[in-house]
């Protein structure tokens, strides 16, 4: 590819990327929305992902797994206070989404983990990730990619995200992992 076509096809692929928050999306009885991540910095091993989900059936569901092309692996985390101290954790079991009820996957709680990353999330990209739900199945969604930092992203149409999230978890590193040791 000459460099010209080079350039054309990076500014092509920026423009489409720009702005293309992901709406909300319906698997069975869930709906996801707020679908997000962060940009990483250069060399990071790790990166979070968020998304928020409702169920509106009357059974609980629970989300089993999560899949993805832009890393390694990808695990269920939890981040938690424990002696004092911010950790994660493998969530070996998924996340319960009980019948009727909002989980808010979001920095400084539960997200999803991509652990070994291939490349660097760029702010205004997507990252594809698949979801797996015991009850509800599979579902591939987007995860728009905000700020380096963000504690939350800011979509078009305004809603009002306020998750009480200052609780300065700015500490907690994701390319830290030396605590999981389980390959
Ligand atoms: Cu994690």
């Amino acid at each position: 590819m000459t460099l010209f076509k080079t350039i054309m096809v990076a500014a092509a692929i920026s423009m489409t990327s720009v702005s293309a928050y992901a709406e909300e999306v319906k698997l069975g009885d869930l709906t996801l929305s707020n679908t997000w991540t962060r940009a990483t910095p250069p060399n990071a091993k790790a990166g979070g992902g968020f998304v928020t989900i409702t169920n509106n059936g009357t059974e609980a569901d629970r989300l089993v797994s999560a899949a993805s092309d832009v890393s390694k692996r990808v695990e269920i985390h939890e981040m938690a206070v424990a002696d004092g101290v911010m950790k994660m954790r493998e969530l070996e079991n998924g996340i319960e989404i009980p019948a009727g009820e909002t989980v808010v996957l979001k920095p400084g709680g539960l997200h999803i983990m991509f652990m070994g990353l291939n490349g660097k999330f760029e702010e205004g990209q997507d990252v594809a990730v698949s979801l797996t739900f015991e009850n509800a199945g599979s579902v591939d969604i987007d995860l728009s990619v905000a700020a380096m930092g963000a504690k939350k992203i800011n979509h078009d149409h305004g809603h009002s995200h306020d998750h009480g999230d200052g609780h300065g978890h700015d500490g907690h590193k994701h390319d830290d992992h030396s605590g999981h040791g389980k390959n």
